[in-house]
This record gives C-alpha cells, structure tokens and sequence, in this order.
C-alpha cells in the first residue's frame, strides 16, 4: 500500500499542474469557471484517457495561480483550491473559506495493488446523493455502494448494486453542494461514511484516479457541467412520451393487435406497444417465430393503422448455432468474445448456450448497428436492450474475456460496466441509420455515466408492492439528478399481483415521469389498465390523459433537458436543499415535474398523506386550494389521486386530450398560470419526431408573468405552431378584465378540470374552497401568431 507522500517537483505546462509525488503523479486543470479535473497515477504509470463517459474533454483554461510557502493555490472567481505540499493533500473551498471538500489529513490518495482510493475528510453533517440508480434514500450520508452493472431480478428497496453504474454523486457540506464525478468505467465504491466517522471515499478496482470536482454552486450548475462533459440527450420522439404498454410476452400477433385495439376502443390514450422475447423463434435475436408471428410486416402495419409503434426487445446473447445466420455472420466477421486462448466464450442465456457481440469495438457495434437496421426497415420504431449487464444465468461472466476496448483491449472486468452502453450506442447508430429523419428511441437495463446520450433507461424487475412505488419515485429522482433525464419504473411492478388500489396510484405517479411504460412479468397479471376493474381503468384513463394533456410541458421540459442537462423529473435537492425537511423518510420520495409542478407519491391503499410544502405558495393542482409552503400538510387523498401542487409563479402549457400524440388537438394552447410570483417559462414546440428541429425547425417561446403582465417573445425558429388559438388561465387572481396591447380580451370565468370524477369522486368538489377558487380563473382568447404577445390583467 502507498500513500501519495509529499510535494517534490511541480511545474505549471500547458495550463495543467503537475505535480510529482513521493509516490506518485498528479496532473490539475481548471476546465471551467467552477469545475476542476484531478488526475493521479504511480510513478511508473503514464496518465490514461478514458473515453466512454466523456467523449471530448475539454483542455485546461489559464489557472490563476500562486505559491504559498506551504501549499499552491489555484483561485477562480467562485472557488479556490489549495493543494497543500507536506503532504499532498487538495482542498476545495469557497472563497469565504468554507470546506466544499478536503482530503483525509492523513490518508489522501492511497493505492493498494491495482486499486486506488482517494480518502475525503468527511465533514460535519455532510450529505450525499446521486450515484444513478441506487436504491437507499435520497440522503446517501453513512451508506456504501458498487459499481458493477448487474441484473438484479425482484431486487429489494436496499439491494446494491442494479443494472446501471454512475460514479457521480453530489455533496452538501456546510449548506454548500458541489459535485464528483469519477471518470473511471471498472468496478468502483462509494463510501459516504458508511461503518466510519472518518471519512468518505471513492475507490476504483482498477484504472486510474480521475475526477471531475464541481463547484456550483446549485445542483442546477453542477449537473449542467456534468452533462456538458458526458453529454445530453437529444429530444426523443414525442411518441416514446406517451402511454407504452408492455409484457413479458404479448404472443400470439393476434394478442398485440388486440390489447391495442382494446386501447382505442377503451379511449385510453397510448402510442407503444412493445414485444419482448417471445416474438422471436426460440429467444434467437434477429428473428421472427414462424408460427406466432408469421408475417410480421403485416402486424406492424396493423399496428401502424391503429396508431401504435412497435418497440422490441433485443438481447446481446446470440444463440450458438451452426446454421442461425447470425451465428454463422457472427463467427465469420470475428465479431464475438473469446476467451484469451482465442476460444469463442459461450455464456447461457435465453437461446441456451450463447455467443456475445463484443460492443466495445466499433466493427462489432456496425455490424449490429446493420441487423437493427434490417427491423427498422421493416417498421419496428425503437427498440429495448435487456440483459446487457451483461446478465448470464448464474451470474458470473468471466473475468478473463478479452475486450477490445476500441484498440486498447482489455478484459471483462474492465468493460463490463460499459458493456450495456455500448450495446444501446450500437442499437441508437443501427435505428438512426435506417430510420433517416425520423427520429428513434432506444430503451436499456444497463448503462454507464454519459448513457443518457442514447438510451432511456428503466429501472428493471421491480416489485408490486408500496414500497416499490416509493422507492421507483426515488430510482428517477436519483437518475435525474445524476445526468439521466429520461427514465420510469414498470408501472404496476414487474414481479407479483399488485394489492387492489396499488395500480391506481402507481399509474398516477407514473403520469408524471419521463417515461411512462406499464410492464409485468411472464405468468403474472397482466399490466394493462383494463385489468384491475372498472375503478382503476377510470383512474387509469384520467392520469394517462392528464399526461397527454401536459405533453407541451414534457416536452418543453425535454429541450431544457438538450440544453442544460436537467432532467424533466427534479428532486426537491435542485430547488430546495437549503430546507433540511426534504431529506426526511417522510417526503424524500417528492418531485417536480418542471420547476413548479409538484407530486407527491403515497401508497396503493393511503386515504392520508403527509406532504411536504417547500417555501413558496403553493396551489392544489385539482381544486386551486392555496395552501402554504415551508410546512407539512395533512391530507386526505381520494383512491382516485395523489396530491399535485403548483407552485405560484408557475407557468404550465397544456392542450386537449388525444389518444395518441400525433392525433391531432383542438389547436388551443391552454396556458396555466399561477399568481402570487414572478413567472418564466421556455415553451418549446417541433414536429416530435424528425431531426428537423436541428436545422432551425422549431418554435421557443420566452414567457414571463409578472403581476397581472404575461409576456410571451416572438418566436424563435421556423416551425409553425400547431396551435392556433391562446386560453391563459390565470389561477388565484382577482383581475376582472385583460387587454392584449389596445384590444380588449374576452373573459370568462371557468371551470377548467383537470381530471374527469370518478363514479361518486369529483377531485373538484370534495373540497370546500373549489368552487370558490375556480371562480377566480380567467380565461382570454388571442391569437397567438404574430409579435410579441403581451396581456395586461386589471
Ligand atoms: O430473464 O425479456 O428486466 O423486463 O420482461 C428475464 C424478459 C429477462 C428481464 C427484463 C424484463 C423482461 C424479461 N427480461
């Protein structure tokens, strides 16, 4: 074991410190104003680029720097970092002195064997979060987690680790959050002061020290240059943000067609539906079951009429067959594992004994990409990676399999986190080469840190239950706040028979999470929302159109996400993690959907719920009921709810109910604003589904609302709007009349809802103060093409 030891050399080349070591190398830059990259080795290594997790980084900018007598000191505007020379030791702080975070004293960056650690000092109260889809509370302080992608079937609410790896995490210390991201794709640990009073670290099995350390100072800037250096999604296809329904396995083509039709008829609003591994002719990937599926081209026709898209599942094990042309194809182009004596690994899967695709070499991914091509071609709109963990029976893939790690080669333990990702990457550039301008959607169980550029990702074989509800609003939480914008839970639970009235709920909380997909597992109930009575098919019905209703809003959410990497479902920690209460058992599982738009889960059988309203003035979505933030609230909850807040100064675009996105709305853009604070809101349109927003044809719109003035920019882009007319609903206000310019606008009063009653529930009436509060709507048409819009209330 060594530790790294005093400051010898250093010298300042290229904007990069380095430094020399006892025992070790050190090499610093500054690659923004408020974020710096460490890197560490041993004196006989040479520093390594890792690429996966960040494609391009950027070089180092010009360091203000300066040499104390007994540390160097890199100063930005907002942050100074000290590196102390007796022992090397780094020191992130605030320029008014407070610790952001601090090497142990005594340890610092240790190696031992192969392995590397960087010990920081843990600080009073620190709190830590992110690390992706990790299970635990939002509060990570005093826990431990691995990094190993694995396929973690019927997992539990505190099993570690599941199927995606994202060594990022966010620190709060003294009030102050800052972030970390180790850029290293082998296994790896986390330590947040779990078994020791210490210190908190992270360790790499394998590889090199290389971190990223951010300094805000809000979650918001941290994830902002997180996302810059591992990168954003680009927008999905508005279809992948609707209703998709799932099952382990829809079979025969006769069952597809009529859980669709039962859609349409049903007037639930959906636009997926999906095939998992029962289309196939015994689980062999590339092909059709002749006898269950026997003209597949006409099924997705079908499909298409009734406005559905296919989505399929594809698994990396290839069944090893002399005689499967995709075997055969495989053998031939050299495209599969071996073993480091050249014997081709065979691992079992579902096919039986199997050969995998090596998706760490870009000949490997093309030749996939070329396969995926072929069912694009023949109508199949996205597509599902499973088992990419990758996941054998038994567990236990090899360790020494040779990668070919794009030329560097290397063996599984160093690829396997990776693995998954490069398999969506491969999956993403086979859809998107076949497809042209449309636009495609690639669904993954596992990933790594900058996965979020291909794939959504699902948080895997969940369980019916309550907890499983709560912990699944957590999983997206955790995504969002670590670079994954777009993810969900099996709605209804993967594994065992949901509890009556957990479907409900579950739908409920899902309608508001970036994707909405209803899955269940093979032999078990099925998960459409016809199959747990006529209750929860209505409430089913209402959430599901509620979404569709608030398209604009996801969507709008979607491109913010393009921009700045944050995600469309927030942890309260992005806006509210000065308020200490948000960390508690009771509301940690809370989120905003936007800025403004607040959900809080309960469970299937609650008729009470404890919320938590952050500072602020909050509206009950349903009913307008003003309701004060900074404190707990009781409620009674309906069956047929979960409580919905918005937040005064919110601004929420929604349209009229369709069964499918691209069904075309009744051209009105219902524009929700909420009185009490200032209000702004980028409202973003495009055609949802070719690339043709990235030539410049789309529609921004700049809003802003400010007593009683709402403002709306000219419109930025080229897109003409599908909306032709303009209601603004201005919620909690008094004004009795609207001008736009000199033009007088219409006023109505109305009763604008939300969510259609339920047999003996009306959500707007069971509540005193409803009627009252929607008396106070205003309604005004305009037209919404020409200049600047701006409308006065009075
Ligand atoms: O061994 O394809 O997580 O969603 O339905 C199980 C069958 C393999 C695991 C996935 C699940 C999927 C199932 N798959």
């Amino acid at each position: 074991m060594k530790i790294i030891g005093e400051v010898g050399k250093w010298e300042l080349r290229n904007s990069r410190l380095h430094i020399t070591t006892a025992e070790g190398q050190v090499r610093i830059s500054q690659i923004s104003s408020a974020t710096f990259r460490v890197q560490a080795c041993s004196l006989d290594e040479i520093f390594q680029e890792s690429g996966y997790a960040c494609p391009v980084i950027p070089e180092g900018m010009a360091f203000q720097f300066s040499e104390r007598e007994d540390s160097l000191v890199v100063e930005t505007l907002d942050v100074r970092l000290i590196i102390s020379k007796s022992p090397f030791r780094l020191r992130f702080e605030r320029l008014d002195g407070t610790v952001l975070s601090e090497d142990d004293p005594g340890l610092g960056i240790v190696w031992d064997g192969p392995e590397v650690t960087n010990y920081k000092t843990l600080q009073p109260g620190e709190r830590f979060f992110g690390l992706g889809e990790k299970t635990g509370p939002l509060d990570r302080a005093g826990k431990q987690y691995r990094n190993w992608n694995t396929d973690a079937y019927a997992y539990g609410p505190n099993t570690d680790p599941l199927y995606v790896s994202c060594p990022f995490y966010m620190g709060m210390s003294h009030e102050n959050m800052y972030g970390i991201f180790l850029n290293n794709h082998w296994e790896t640990t986390f330590n947040f002061g779990a078994a020791n009073d210490r210190f908190s670290f992270f360790q790499a099995k394998g590889g090199q020290l290389d971190y990223f350390f951010f300094a805000g100072p809000e979650p918001a800037d941290i994830l902002r240059e997180y996302t810059a250096l591992t990168g954003r999604i680009k927008l999905p296809p508005m279809w992948s943000l609707g209703f998709q329904q799932c099952r382990y396995s829809y079979s025969p083509d006769k069952d597809v067609l009529r859980v669709a039709r039962t859609f349409r008829e049903k007037e639930i609003p959906a636009d997926v539906i999906y095939l998992d591994i029962h289309y196939m002719q015994d689980y062999k990937v590339f092909t059709w079951d002749k006898e269950k599926f026997p003209d597949p081209e006409s099924l997705i026709r079908q499909l298409h009429e009734l406005n559905f898209k296919v989505v399929v599942i594809l698994d990396p094990g290839v069944k090893a067959e002399k005689g499967y042309h995709v075997s055969d194809d495989g053998v031939e182009n050299d495209v599969f594992l071996k073993y480091p004596d050249g014997q081709l690994y065979r691992g079992a899967v579902w096919p039986g004994w199997s050969n995998f695709p090596d998706f760490t070499a870009s000949r490997v991914r093309k030749w996939w990409a070329d396969y995926v091509g072929k069912l694009a071609k023949q109508g199949i709109s996205g597509f599902w990676n499973d088992m990419n963990e990758p996941a054998v029976w038994g567990h236990h893939t090899p360790n020494l399999i040779g990668f070919e790690l794009e030329g560097e080669k290397g063996t599984h333990k160093e690829a396997h986190n990776i693995y998954g990702m490069q398999m969506a990457l491969a999956t993403k550039q086979g859809a998107e080469d076949a497809l042209g301008e449309e636009r495609t959607f690639i669904l993954t169980r596992a990933s790594f840190s900058g996965g979020q550029r291909d794939s959504a990702v699902w948080t895997g074989d969940n369980h019916a239950t309550n907890p499983h509800l709560m912990l699944g609003a957590r999983l997206v939480n955790s995504l969002g706040i670590s670079g994954f914008p777009f993810s969900g839970n099996d709605v209804g639970g993967f594994t065992g028979d949901a509890a009556p009235g957990l479907y409900r709920r579950w739908i409920a909380q899902a309608a508001f999470h970036p994707l909405m997909r209803a899955h269940t597992m093979i032999n078990s109930r099925s998960a459409e929302p016809w199959c747990f009575g006529e209750e929860d098919l209505e409430v089913a019905r209402n959430f599901i159109s509620l979404r569709y209703q608030l398209l604009p809003h996801l969507y709008s959410l979607f491109y913010e996400s393009t921009k700045n990497g944050m995600p469309p479902v927030r942890s309260l920690l992005f806006d509210y993690h000065r308020e200490w209460k948000i960390f508690t058992e009771a509301f940690e599982n809370q989120f905003a959907l936007g800025q403004h738009l607040l959900i809080c889960p309960v469970d299937g059988e609650a008729a009470l719920a404890k919320v938590y309203l952050p500072e602020g003035r909050w509206y009950h979505f349903f009913n307008d009921k003003v309701c004060e933030g900074a404190q707990e609230h009781l409620l009674e909850v309906p069956r047929d709810l979960i409580p919905v807040f918005v937040k005064a100064g919110g601004i929420i675009p929604m349209q009229s109910i369709t069964q499918h996105v691209h069904e075309p709305h009744d051209k009105i853009l219902r524009l929700h604003v909420y009185h009490g604070a200032d209000g702004a809101y980028e409202l973003y349109e495009d055609d949802g589904h070719t690339r043709q927003n990235e030539a410049g044809n789309y529609a921004l719109r700049k809003i802003n609302y400010k007593d009683g003035i709402l403002t709306i920019s000219p419109q930025e882009g080229a897109y003409k709007s599908a909306f032709q007319h303009l209601h603004i609903y201005l919620h909690g206000a008094n004004f009795k009349k609207a001008k736009a310019g000199q033009q007088e606008l219409k006023i109505e009063k109305s009763d604008f809802r939300f969510l259609k009653a339920i047999s003996n529930f009306d959500p707007y009436e069971d509540y005193p103060d409803a009627s009252k509060i929607i008396a106070e709507l205003l309604r005004v048409e305009t037209s919404w093409y020409s200049d600047p819009i701006k409308i006065q209330f009075y």
